[in-house]
């Protein structure tokens, strides 16, 4: 596909998704939505590619949904042709592990499409928020759902509130992001991180981003037995056989993905 909203490239095993719309700060819009999913569609059907990272620019991940764009529609457009947030449940819905790379800002859909990824590494310079409550409109891909779940409820609620801003030291003490990286080295450690991910066993990194997701969809029973049927599950790999008889051996294990 010629792709004119994101850059697609592989780094070894790992999908690289970069958007690029730099002079509206990688404003979200239907069209790059529907490349993102081309593009997932793609890293997920390609055997090779063992885990995705979606970043941004220096300056933003995403400054949101394109407000240009969204000024237009009315309630018909967004309704029925289900409009800027059509496709969006795909990154949830991946497969493969997703990690999102923020430098800068990443507001209203921008935080959203960060926190739709497995888990996210910040830039020094990243910027959280859920500013929509300035234009007139609510959170309308997750930031009222997801950011709780993430930061709970307090913080969740003055961010949405208020629109204010969260930096990334802020973020990851809250637990919205997983590691804070600086800005000029996010791009190589994320890449880092994706490629030891992608150089394990592909079924067990699938089985353990499918358990974990679990955990918020399920009661504790409930996560626990899907756990442990996964667990025995995962005893019939030959990359099981492999990954032990690596360790008993002191040598570094060969995964075949299966
Ligand atoms: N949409 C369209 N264009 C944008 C957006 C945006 N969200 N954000 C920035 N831009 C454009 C600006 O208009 C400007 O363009 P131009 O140079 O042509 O005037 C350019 O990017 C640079 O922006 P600024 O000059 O404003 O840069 P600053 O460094 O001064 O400020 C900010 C950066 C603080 C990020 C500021 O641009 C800003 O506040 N942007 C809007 C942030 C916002 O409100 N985001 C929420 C949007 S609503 C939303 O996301 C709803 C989600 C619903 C579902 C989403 C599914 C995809």
């Amino acid at each position: 596909m010629d792709y004119q909203n994101i850059i697609v490239e592989t780094r070894g095993k790992v999908g690289l998704i970069t958007l690029n719309r730099p002079k509206a700060l990688n404003a979200l819009n239907d069209a790059l939505v529907d490349e993102l999913v081309v593009a997932l569609n793609g890293f997920e059907a390609d055997e090779a590619i063992g885990c995705i990272v979606i970043t941004g620019s220096d300056k933003a991940f995403a400054a949101g949904a394109d407000i240009g764009m969204m000024a237009t529609y009315d309630y018909m457009d967004v309704y029925k042709g289900d409009y800027i947030t059509r496709n969006w449940e795909r990154v949830k819905t991946c497969r493969k592990p997703v990690i999102a790379a923020v430098a800068g800002f990443a507001l209203g859909g921008g935080c959203e499409l960060a926190m739709s990824c497995d888990m996210i590494y910040a830039a020094d310079t990243a910027k959280f928020g859920q500013p929509e409550v300035k234009l007139g409109i609510l959170p309308g891909a997750g930031g009222t759902q997801r950011l709780p779940r993430a930061v709970g409820k307090a913080k969740a609620m003055d961010l949405c509130l208020t629109a204010r801003m969260m930096d990334a030291t802020e973020a990851e003490r809250a637990g919205l992001v997983a590691r804070i990286i600086p800005a000029e080295q996010l791009l190589e450690e994320t890449l880092k991180a994706a490629t030891a991910i992608a150089g394990y066993s592909l079924p067990v990194v699938m089985m353990i981003k499918e358990s974990v997701n679990r955990s918020f969809e399920s009661s504790l029973n409930e996560g626990l037995l899907f756990e442990r049927r996964v667990f025995h599950s995962a005893f019939a790999l030959e990359d099981q056989k492999e990954g032990m008889a690596a360790f008993v051996e002191k040598r570094k294990a060969q995964f075949k993905n299966k």
